[in-house]
């Protein structure tokens, strides 16, 4: 058959006919649809102002183009708009009905805007719709009972909005759910039955809302149900059967309700159950037994209910608790030791029942413990003396309102994480133990004594919110500065021997130093000094005494094992402070050369100018870190002095480890030469030097908790030992980074000129990369022998660009030329083949220092190694000299 040249009437009348009603169907005009949905949807979000940013986020939707492309807006290969993820963009507005014309829509993500108004009943219509999420805006209405036409949901997300009304029956027919999220809002009634039926659900939060009634018996039926949470709503009776039985929940969540009852026997032996959080209701009866062990349970908690009965021993059965929160109950009779068991505890409360005994010692050795609540008891004993040691990783130590006894141990001063301490209204005797920096320190109410300790005034106790020393038989004057300085954050009230010229504190004044009561001063002093010196020598006896017991045992230096020294001793020791005995002077005081009668015979002292600004600081930033620290290549402090000089002013002082070799200075200054070549330093000791420089700088960074910057590293701080070993001094500077990875503000003065790091006079921060540079530019001293403070280095020539651009090719021109010279007396020439050897190792080795010395004084920052880089290396360029030239 011949095609016609022009189509059957009858098929023409059937083509148009199909014509007029494709356009209906097809997908660019149903798309088209969609694009007028969308423009609508926008409409609503937008706040109005097209040029405000939350408008920003919707700014590709405009008409015209293709809507596919729209930013949010996910297609399906018919080009339906499919998906709308629209999350955390500061959108504002509403959701409008049309949204309902959506309808190939499955997912619709607005999560964490700011969208206000209802959730629009025509949402219902998107049958297709699995995944729905309006968590976190602040939507009003109820929820939409249409919603159980959404057959297909899966997750629906609306916690944290502003939602009304009771939870929709139906939907108990979004068969399909299988996460709810309906915490946070306002709703109210009883929670819907029916939601027991749904099959696939896994997740229902319904906490912090308005919910009354019993749970519905049957909730947790669901086969696999693993997350329930109701807590926080003002649900009443017990805990369903079912819940309990459950094999598939792993999170119950019932806490901050009304909830009674006994506790279900079965509870504590799911083998499934993870966490349990019953706190804030009123079941009573005892704690359920547990039976089996190796049970998952991680958190058990059941804080603020009537339990009453003992602690069953068997908890310590359930080996994977982290959390074990039981304070608030009634419980009686001992803690059970088993619970030193639970090896992986951390947070373990017991406080406000009715516990006595003594705490098992298993307890205290559970060292993952950060959180210890045994407050508000009937406990008594001590508390052990090494318990900083053996709770090192301890945040909180709760043990008010027992019968506590003995000292506050000194170890704690060990445990550095510790911020909560409370041990008030117990029987504590003996005096405050030096502590790091604190928040909340709570010692009231016990029978501590002696003066309050100076460190708590230091920079470091500056976060501490709470420090409430008051109903003890503390004395002295109460300090001024530091913590103290605010009296809102200090109680001191009811220590009849305290005495403060501050009104708000109500004490007693101390006496004033004007001028007419200077004498009284002078005799009050004088007998204080008296009472001091034999308090001292009697606890420097027990002391001496205690060492010797505990010689084994780690310790920090803590004022506990320091010798301690009155101010009569220094000023005898230095022949009243003899300018002959001078053997050094800073920018904060002198240093004298100390004599004594005994142990240590010979000591540096270390004598503060308080009236300098900032030299109170200085000693207490020495103090801080001399108490923090211990290395044999930082200089050691025999003991810390501070008291008042017989005319009643302040006198503060370290007495330090005598240094016979004296400073690093002294050794390099150009003048050296003038002593001689003997006077000079070998390039050995030099490699030596340099390499304990870096391991104390390497321990300060690296291995102290928190890491130190000293701030003010140059030769006059480098001290060198009878054996020439180098020992780092000098800590008046010193910063703590309590933020490891950065830095601390920085106030005051920032080191000495020649050494200290270009971007400190840009204004930036302390950081550890300023210790390296001054490092840098020692190594480069020691190996040319120039001041960096030299006459030569002014203009664009620095030490280091000196270096810099000798090296590597002519390195020998500036490297200094006593260096070989003395090498080969030291050693004395026998073959020259040896000495040949021991000159090209030498070579090697100082250009290797040399490359390091560039590399850590490196003009930014980021291009220094780390300490414990630069140490390896020292190290091994030690290594490599001294097996060569032996
Ligand atoms: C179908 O869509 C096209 C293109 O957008 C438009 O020109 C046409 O008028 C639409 N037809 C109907 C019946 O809406
Ligand atoms: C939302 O607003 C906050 C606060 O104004 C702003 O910090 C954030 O960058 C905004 N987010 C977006 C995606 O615009
Ligand atoms: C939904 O689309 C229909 C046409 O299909 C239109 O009449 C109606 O106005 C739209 N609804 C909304 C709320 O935009
Ligand atoms: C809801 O969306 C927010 C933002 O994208 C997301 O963080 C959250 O996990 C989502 N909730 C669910 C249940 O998927
Ligand atoms: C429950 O989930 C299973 C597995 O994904 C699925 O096959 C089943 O259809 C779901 N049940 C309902 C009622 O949606
Ligand atoms: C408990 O729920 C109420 C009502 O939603 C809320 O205001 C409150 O902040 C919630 N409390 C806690 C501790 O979550
Ligand atoms: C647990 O503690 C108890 C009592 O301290 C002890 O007898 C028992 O051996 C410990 N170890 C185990 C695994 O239960
Ligand atoms: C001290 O602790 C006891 C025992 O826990 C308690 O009864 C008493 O009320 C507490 N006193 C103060 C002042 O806190
Ligand atoms: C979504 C899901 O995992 N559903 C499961 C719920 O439990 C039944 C019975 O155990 C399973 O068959 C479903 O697959």
């Amino acid at each position: 058959m011949k095609p016609s040249s022009s189509p059957s009437p009858l098929l023409l009348v059937v083509l148009c006919h199909f014509l007029t009603l494709l356009p209906r169907y097809s997908s660019q005009n149903i798309s088209e649809d969609d694009r007028q949905a969308l423009l609508c949807l926008k409409s609503g979000l937008a706040s109005g102002d097209d040029s405000t940013s939350t408008t920003g986020a919707l700014s590709t939707w405009r008409d015209g183009g293709d809507f596919c492309q729209w930013c949010g807006v996910s297609c399906t290969t018919a080009r339906r708009a499919a998906g709308i993820q629209l999350a955390s963009l500061n959108l504002t507005g509403r959701i409008l009905p049309c949204v309902g014309n959506l309808t190939s829509l499955t997912t619709i993500n607005l999560a964490e805007n700011l969208i206000t108004g209802g959730i629009p009943p025509e949402i219902g219509r998107l049958t297709e719709l699995t995944y729905l999420n309006l968590s976190n805006n602040a939507l009003i209405s109820e929820i939409p009972a249409t919603l159980s036409s959404c057959s297909r949901l899966e997750t629906l997300s609306l916690w944290r909005n502003h939602l009304e009304g009771e939870i929709p029956r139906s939907l108990a027919r979004c068969s399909s759910l299988r996460e709810l999220m309906l915490s946070q809002n306002n709703l109210r009634g009883r929670i819907p039955v029916e939601l027991s039926l749904l099959p696939n659900l896994s997740v229902l939060y319904l906490s912090s809302n308005y919910l009354s009634g019993t749970i519905p018996p049957l909730l947790g039926s669901s086969p696999n149900l693993t997350s329930l949470s109701l807590r926080n709503n003002t649900l009443t009776g017990g805990i369903p059967g079912f819940l309990v039985n459950s094999s598939t929940l792993a999170f119950l969540r019932l806490a901050s309700n009304s909830l009674t009852g006994e506790l279900p026997l079965g509870l504590l032996n799911s083998s499934v159950l993870f966490g349990i959080d019953l706190s804030d209701n009123q079941f009573y009866g005892p704690i359920p037994e547990v039976s089996n062990a190796s049970l998952p349970l991680q958190y058990l908690i059941l804080s603020n209910n009537n339990l009453s009965g003992s602690i069953p021993s068997s908890l310590g059965n359930l080996s994977s608790l982290s959390y074990l929160l039981l304070g608030m109950n009634n419980l009686q009779g001992t803690i059970p030791a088993s619970l030193g068991n639970i090896t992986g505890l951390q947070k373990f409360s017991l406080t406000y029942n009715n516990l006595s005994g003594t705490v098992p010692p298993a307890l205290y050795r559970v060292s993952s413990l950060t959180f210890l609540g045994l407050g508000a008891n009937r406990l008594s004993g001590r508390i052990p003396s090494n318990i900083g040691l053996t709770l090192p990783n301890i945040q909180t130590l709760i043990m008010q309102g027992n019968q506590f006894d003995g000292q506050i141990p000194a170890s704690l001063a060990n445990a550095s994480h510790l911020q909560f301490l409370d041990l008030k209204n117990n029987t504590f005797s003996g005096e405050i133990p030096h502590l790091g920096g604190m928040v909340k320190v709570d010692l009231s109410r016990n029978n501590l004594f002696g003066e309050i300790p100076n460190f708590l005034e230091s920079e470091s106790f500056s976060s501490l919110q709470l420090l409430n020393l008051s109903f003890n038989n503390f004395q002295g004057p109460v300090p001024t500065s530091g913590v103290f300085g605010n009296s809102s954050r200090v109680f001191v009230q009811g220590n009849k021997n305290l005495c403060s010229n501050s009104p708000t504190l109500q004490l007693q004044p101390c006496v004033a130093s004007s001028s007419k009561r200077k004498r009284i001063l002078y005799v009050a002093v004088t007998v204080l000094l008296v009472i001091i010196v034999l308090a001292l020598l009697s606890t420097a006896m027990a002391i001496i005494y205690k060492r010797k017991k505990a010689t084994t045992q780690p310790t920090r230096q803590s004022s506990q094992v320091m010798k301690k020294f009155s101010y009569h001793d220094l000023f005898k020791a230095t022949s009243g402070f003899s300018p002959s005995n001078i053997i050094g002077v800073g920018r904060f005081g002198s240093v004298y050369r100390g004599i004594f009668a005994s142990e240590p015979h010979i000591a540096a002292i270390k004598v503060f100018k308080l009236d300098e600004d900032g030299a109170s600081k200085s000693f207490m930033a020495e103090c801080e870190a001399l108490r923090n620290t211990r290395h044999r290549n930082l200089v050691r402090v025999i003991s810390v002095c501070s008291t008042f000089d017989p005319k009643g002013n302040e006198f503060k002082a370290l007495v330090l480890e005598h240094m016979s070799n004296g400073n690093l200075e002294r050794w390099l200054h150009p003048e050296a030469k003038k002593y001689g070549i003997e006077g000079a330093l070998s390039f050995g000791s030099k490699v030596s030097i340099a390499a304990d420089i870096a391991a104390a700088l390497g321990y300060l960074h690296n291995q102290c908790n928190p890491p130190l910057v000293h701030c003010d590293l140059k030769p006059s701080n480098v001290l060198l030992d009878n054996d020439m070993c180098a020992h780092v001094g000098d800590f008046g500077l010193t910063k703590f980074l309590y933020n490891s990875s950065s830095s601390t503000s920085l106030v005051g003065p920032r080191g000495s000129i020649g050494y200290i790091a270009p971007e400190y006079g840009m204004g930036s921060k302390m950081c550890i990369e300023g210790d390296i540079y001054s490092y840098g530019i020692i190594l480069l001293q020691m190996l040319t022998g120039k001041n960096p403070t030299d006459e030569m280095f002014t203009g664009g020539l620095s030490l280091r660009r000196f270096v810099e651009l000798a090296f590597p090719d002519s390195i020998d021109d500036i490297l200094e030329p006593s260096l070989i010279l003395w090498n080969q007396r030291e050693h004395g020439s026998t073959s020259s083949d040896n000495e040949n050897r021991r000159t090209v190792g030498m070579q090697t080795c100082a250009m290797q220092l040399t490359a390091l010395g560039l590399k850590c004084s490196s003009e930014s920052p980021k291009d220094r190694p780390m300490m414990d880089e630069v140490y390896t290396e020292v190290a091994s360029i030690k290594e490599a000299f001294f097996s060569t030239n032996k």
